[in-house]
């Protein structure tokens, strides 16, 4: 106990010995054994901690997020009044059962005006092409007042709920800590009033689907806790302890629940309207579990029954106490979190307050223990948002407070969400990488549908801005909204999860046949452009210029896609006339273009403004996340992608310093990915949005596009590998681009292309020792102190790889 109290104290494992178990029928308050034990734990633990001396005042930028993969919650930790927002990853306003007509986006027939587009174009009639396709093409919604979020049928993500707990204690405040453990994915809040000390817990539980809120004192106390939802009350009960709220969103009337279980130590617990009151409690313990009706399937997206599933949950818990969800809970989220360790020798700064500790490093003092830190809580979220049978995390991750979210908290495709799972497979989270691809799997049919109505062709497509509720259109305005390449950008993610992980059966059964039908797309819309080439006509190039014969991205994109599916077949010993067209449709395609002044051309005129900084970088895609650029293959296009990134600058919004990060990394350039890293974490604490060069990160560490997006996280972790690790050509490269500031290391547990996990240790900026491990027998080529190395792994499946000094 007093260990913990001291002043500016560690975070100390909670492991109190407890005989009460959670509720059994008709029993709703216990007690359990008085006497809890604090165990500490034998080294510091700061390292993988957030900190701070006073509560969170503001959600996005200071509460800190936990969650379990279904439910994704912050904490503000404030003294009198707790407040854990929390949101579903189901619960989706707009779509299906928000109007009759709704149709997800579809514009019935428009491909018949397609002929006419191209010829316009042909004709080098550039407006009035954009002219056709803005009055023909455009995504169709429905707005108006009835709808909760900006973009009307469309819908968004949304929160849940809040829910306040009032703690009556009066006095000064002392020793105030709040806290986010990401190696235990445990949060806490600690502080003592009049001498009596005071402490919270809140942690995430996956395999149980708990969140779970415990509440202790040195003194007794009293509390009272209301759940507070924007949307609409249909029923609020409490019996045997548990207390039920059932809502439903206001347009599409989307039903879901909320069931909070109280466990207390001692003292009373009584409901009234609404409230529950707890009297005279050393020890309060929530347990809370929610579900929607929501299904992923079109077209109605309903079918599950939430009320059943939540009292399914709630019978797998119990009987069991709350030691045994806790040590669940580690266990469940240490088998993954403890896969990747990243040590950087140097100095650290975990003795500040993370805000103080922020804005230390962007003043210049060295914190490499800070960058750890922010590669490993990417890895923490992912584990806390992403977790097989839930759905795929959107912009904001898990995490969203409103019900009318920046950009609907939605699923956006031209490089947000791609950004977000890039460090799946890379930092060995091979199965928080599932619900992307569940996703990507419910989003066939419809893309399908809006595939044939808006250009006549076969395959699937998504645009833009994808929801929960299928909408594969174009989006309500161009030239943003339109960006078919979607559906072939998110197949990327199928294929690198068998490269990863060589699982041929997923491939088999699902990869393959949801990337070759996305192919069918390209292999269908792509035209001749008068000289044996194929280009995308129309197009444009995401959020950036006019109407095109040929943006790159989806050139670029195309050919990934298509020679993805070649390599897929030849693993699965498939060879038809699908191979055959995608292989001529691939070696068709207009390459990346060198223009007038050294840059890669993002369109296939030559138009590129030398002077233009914008945030997307589309036409890079082939050098990062593609490889069809390389240093070693392409050098000419290498250079011209650094020509491209050296005029577009340093700057930009979050995900746009992390998309650079990686860019260089790629050009090995080291030392200029390492400056992206330091702007990427430039403090910022504006909320509102900024579309230019405001990037960076909050106290709380989540990203700032600004507002907050989760794809700077994600993209910054990725990046940080690359920096260590690449595979995408072939030959696994050891430390590839390793930045001067990181002269000494050792990393462990990193996956490489080809079914490979990777430790290494170097000094003095060189490789030391590398062990490969994998299946026995596997082959491969490593590349390490600027030389190429066939190796085979040996019986045991392990090669190590040592530089005698
Ligand atoms: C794309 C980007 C914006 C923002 C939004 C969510 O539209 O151009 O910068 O990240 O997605």
């Amino acid at each position: 106990m007093k260990e913990w109290f001291a002043r500016g104290a560690r975070i100390v494992e909670v492991l109190p010995i407890l005989n009460g178990c959670l509720p059994g029928k008709g029993l709703f308050v216990f007690l359990w054994c008085m006497s809890c034990v604090w165990l500490g734990r034998g080294q510091d633990g700061r390292e993988l901690e957030l900190w701070y001396t006073a509560p969170a005042t503001d959600w996005m930028t200071q509460a800190l997020p936990f969650g379990n993969g279904y439910l994704g919650a912050m904490f503000f930790g404030g003294v009198d009044q707790e407040q854990i927002q929390f949101s579903e990853g189901t619960l989706w306003s707009g779509g299906p059962g928000s109007n009759a007509e709704h149709d997800f986006g579809v514009r019935r027939g428009a491909h018949q005006h397609l002929p006419k587009v191209r010829k316009l174009l042909r004709e080098g009639k550039m407006e009035a092409a954009d002219a056709l396709i803005k009055a023909e093409f455009t995504g169709v919604i429905d707005r108006g007042e009835r709808y909760n979020a900006d973009f009307g049928d469309y819908g968004a993500q949304q929160t849940m709920a809040d829910i306040f707990v009032q703690v009556d204690h009066s006095g000064p405040v002392k020793e105030y800590r709040r806290s986010l453990n990401i190696e235990k994915a445990l949060g806490q809040v600690g502080y003592t009033v009049n001498g009596e000390r005071y402490r919270r817990t809140f942690f995430g539980n996956y395999p149980s689907n708990a969140l779970v809120y415990r509440f202790e004192s040195s003194v007794r106390t009293n509390y009272e806790i209301q759940l507070k939802s924007p949307h609409i009350t249909t029923a609020q009960t409490f019996k045997d302890g548990v207390y039920s709220f059932v809502g439903e969103v206001a347009d599409n009337a989307m039903p879901f629940e909320n069931l909070i279980s109280f466990h207390l130590s001692d003292g009373e617990l009584r409901y009234e309207e609404g409230v529950v009151y707890v009297n005279g409690a050393k020890d309060l313990i929530m347990v809370h579990t929610a579900a929607t009706a929501y299904a992923p399937r079109f077209p109605h997206y309903r079918g599950t029954d939430f009320k059943e599933k939540n009292q399914r949950t709630m019978q797998q818990w119990q009987g069991r106490s709350y030691t045994d969800l806790y040590a669940e809970h580690l266990r469940d989220h240490g088998q993954l979190f403890d896969r990747v360790s990243l040590y950087l020798d140097g100095s650290g700064a975990s003795d500040l307050p993370t805000n103080a500790r922020l804005q230390a490093y962007n003043q210049g003092s060295q914190d490499l223990g800070l960058e750890v830190l922010y590669f490993q809580y990417a890895r923490y979220l992912m584990i806390a948002g992403s977790r097989p049978n839930t759905m795929s995390m959107h912009l904001q991750g898990k995490w969203n407070n409103s019900t009318n979210p920046p950009w609907a908290a939605d699923y956006h495709s031209n490089i947000n969400l791609e950004m977000i799972y890039w460090p799946a497979e890379l930092t060995n989270l091979s199965e928080c990488h599932l619900p992307f691809l569940d996703f990507i799997e419910s989003l066939v049919v419809p893309g399908k549908v809006a595939a044939k109505e808006f250009f006549g062709v076969r395959g699937w497509m998504t645009n833009t801005m994808t929801n929960a509720y299928g909408f594969t259109s174009t989006g309500w305005g161009i030239p943003w909204g339109f960006f078919p390449a979607g559906a072939a950008w998110f197949s990327q993610h199928l294929w690198d999860h068998y490269d990863f992980t060589q699982d041929m059966d997923f491939l088999r059964t699902r990869g393959y046949p949801i990337m070759r039908e996305a192919a069918l797309f390209w292999i269908d819309y792509l035209v001749d452009n008068g000289e044996g080439q194929l280009v995308s006509m129309p197009s444009y190039s995401p959020e950036h210029g006019g109407i095109s014969k040929g943006a790159s991205m989806d050139h670029q994109i195309a050919w990934d896609l298509l020679n993805n599916c070649i390599k897929a077949a030849e693993v699965l010993g498939i060879e038809d006339a699908f191979t055959r067209s995608a292989k001529e449709t691939r070696d068709a395609i207009l390459p990346p273009q060198v223009g007038s002044w050294g840059q890669l051309q993002e369109w296939a005129e030559d138009v590129d403004d030398p002077k233009n900084q914008h945030r997307h970088i589309s036409h890079l895609f082939a050098l990062h996340p593609g490889n069809q650029i390389s240093t070693t293959k392409t050098p000419e296009l290498a250079e011209a992608a650094r020509v491209t990134l050296n005029a577009r600058g340093d700057d930009g919004t979050g995900w746009s310093r992390a998309w650079k990060m990686n860019f260089w990394a790629r050009l090995n350039n080291g030392d200029r990915a390492h400056k992206m890293l330091g702007q990427l974490l430039k403090p910022v604490t504006d909320t509102s949005v900024n579309m230019t060069t405001a990037g960076g990160t909050y106290p709380n560490l989540l990203c700032a596009h600004p507002p907050f997006q989760l794809d700077g996280n994600m993209g910054g972790a990725s990046g940080m590998v690359e920096l260590l690790l690449q595979s995408q050509a072939g030959v696994l490269e050891l430390l590839p681009a390793l930045p001067t500031a990181w002269p000494k290391g050792k990393v462990t547990g990193l996956k490489a292309r080809g079914g490979f996990t990777v430790n290494m240790e170097w000094d003095n900026g060189r490789l030391g020792k590398a062990r490969i491990s994998g299946k026995p027998f596997a082959k491969g080529t490593l590349k390490a102190n600027g030389a190429l190395r066939p190796f085979v792994l040996d019986a045991n499946g392990v090669h190590i790889y040592e530089v005698k000094p």
